[in-house]
């Protein structure tokens, strides 16, 4: 009798998709290009191409200062690849020849001992566990809040660090985009430091400033790249009239919606803004919260990979900059200096979303930044130019994070005298 009832029971979870193993999304021998674009034509073909996005992953949009599009492509359509290519007189470089191969390496080129650290990526359990911890080892100066519940019913939680009540704050969401994992490592490094540093600068950081800090904010599309697709960039919840799912989060906020060809409205595009503004639970959540506590930041940064950028807004067009313009360079500035005067010698761009990369609009930045009004917002796309792109190798974390203090420590600082804050 009871077996029978064990027996139904695995048949109703299995068919829910509780107990299936759905293994995981392989990219054996699916390269990357570098494409160098000359013309119109030659862009509006590749981003037909890659309104399909299963058949052509775009890794990195095409960008008016460097020109480029780096595009993922299966070994089974690479002959075609190259003949359009051809056909359309696009030169190329291969960037990354086996995709699977560097997933493969990023599990195990570099480890930590057995304790949260920053020489591996951890998974949506593993960080919220290390974020307890920190509430229980600092109860005096962090603060836990959790903004809401994804899609998939997860919470999306955040930690306030603050030494003192009312300090100018500075608001932070990182991991929008899923596959972009140097983002949450790099945000978790950065709580660290500001409870343990011993560093004048980053002491003054923790002291002088609320910190709201978001390490993993589409906590659904992450833990599906960490089980399923390791290239999953959206949210997960699914779509009425298509099979596709998800939507670009950073598409989704209610600011220029879809304006200027800045997102898409194919459910199968990276780009998704979705249905409707805050269509989302995610988007709508933070905006919400956000509303909730304008008063008390003045600051917002969204982390995000790769490319080395610094982008202010705006997103939606090209042809306007906001009225403090000559202010975020200034600030983009001291940030990118910063950077560029460390060991590694890193190169970081700066400038409007739209006038340096490409136009996006429905942005989180851009939304906080012309309904909120916050007029400090940036968008920072971490390391690196194409040669790992969202596969950053763990060994590469470390020097990340230490670009992303130096930056920070500047940016605040310019900032702070240019009245800001
Ligand atoms: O396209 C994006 O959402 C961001 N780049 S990414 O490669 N990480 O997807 C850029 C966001 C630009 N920010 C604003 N529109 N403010
Ligand atoms: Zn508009
Ligand atoms: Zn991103």
């Amino acid at each position: 009798m009871r077996s029978i009832w064990v027996f139904a029971t695995l048949v109703v979870l299995a068919n829910a998709g509780i107990l299936k193993d759905s293994p995981k999304v392989r990219y054996d021998n699916y390269s990357v290009y570098q494409l160098s674009i000359k013309n119109k034509v030659q862009l509006s073909l590749i981003n037909k191409l890659s309104e399909f996005s299963e058949k052509y992953n775009v890794w990195r949009e095409y960008d008016e200062h460097s020109k480029q599009v780096d595009i993922m492509v299966s070994p089974a359509d690479l002959k075609h690849f190259q003949l359009v290519l051809k056909l359309y007189g696009i030169s190329s470089q291969l960037s990354i020849a086996n995709v699977q191969k560097l997933i493969d390496d990023e599990q195990v080129s570099s480890r930590d001992s057995g304790t949260f650290g920053w020489k591996q990526y951890y998974e949506l359990a593993e960080i919220y566990e290390w974020l307890d911890n920190i509430f229980s080892t600092y109860p005096d100066v962090t603060e836990e809040f959790s903004i809401g519940k994804s899609y998939e019913g997860r919470d999306i939680r955040g930690i306030k660090i603050s030494h003192g009540s009312n300090k100018p704050g500075i608001f932070i969401e990182s991991n929008i985009h899923a596959r972009e994992w140097i983002t949450s490592a790099s945000a978790t490094w950065f709580i660290n430091e500001l409870l343990t540093s011993q560093k004048e600068e980053v002491r003054k950081l923790a002291d002088s400033y609320d910190w709201y800090i978001i390490p993993v904010f589409n906590v659904d599309g992450f833990e599906y790249s960490h089980r399923s697709n390791r290239l999953w960039r959206k949210t997960r919840q699914p779509h009425a009239t298509s099979t596709c799912i998800g939507v670009d989060g950073n598409r989704n906020f209610n600011s220029h919606f879809m304006e200027n060809n800045g997102a898409s409205s194919n459910p199968c595009s990276e780009t998704f803004a979705g249905e409707v503004p805050w269509s989302e639970p995610e988007t709508k959540a933070l905006s919400d919260y956000l509303t909730t506590i304008k008063d008390k930041f003045s600051v917002y940064l969204s982390f995000h990979s790769y490319g080395q950028w610094l982008l202010s807004p705006y997103g939606h067009t090209a042809d306007e900059f906001p009225e403090n313009y000559e202010d975020l360079l200034q600030i983009g500035d001291a940030f990118s200096s910063a950077i560029k005067n460390l060991a590694y010698s890193t190169d970081y761009v700066h400038g409007s979303t739209a006038s340096v990369l490409y136009v996006a609009s429905g942005s989180s930045v851009d939304w906080v930044f012309n309904e909120l009004d916050k007029k400090v917002g940036f968008t920072i796309e971490f390391r690196d130019k194409g040669k790992f792109g969202f596969v950053l190798p763990p060994a590469q974390i470390l020097a990340n994070c230490e670009e992303l203090m130096a930056g920070m420590v500047a940016l605040i600082e310019k900032t702070n005298n240019l009245g800001y804050i």
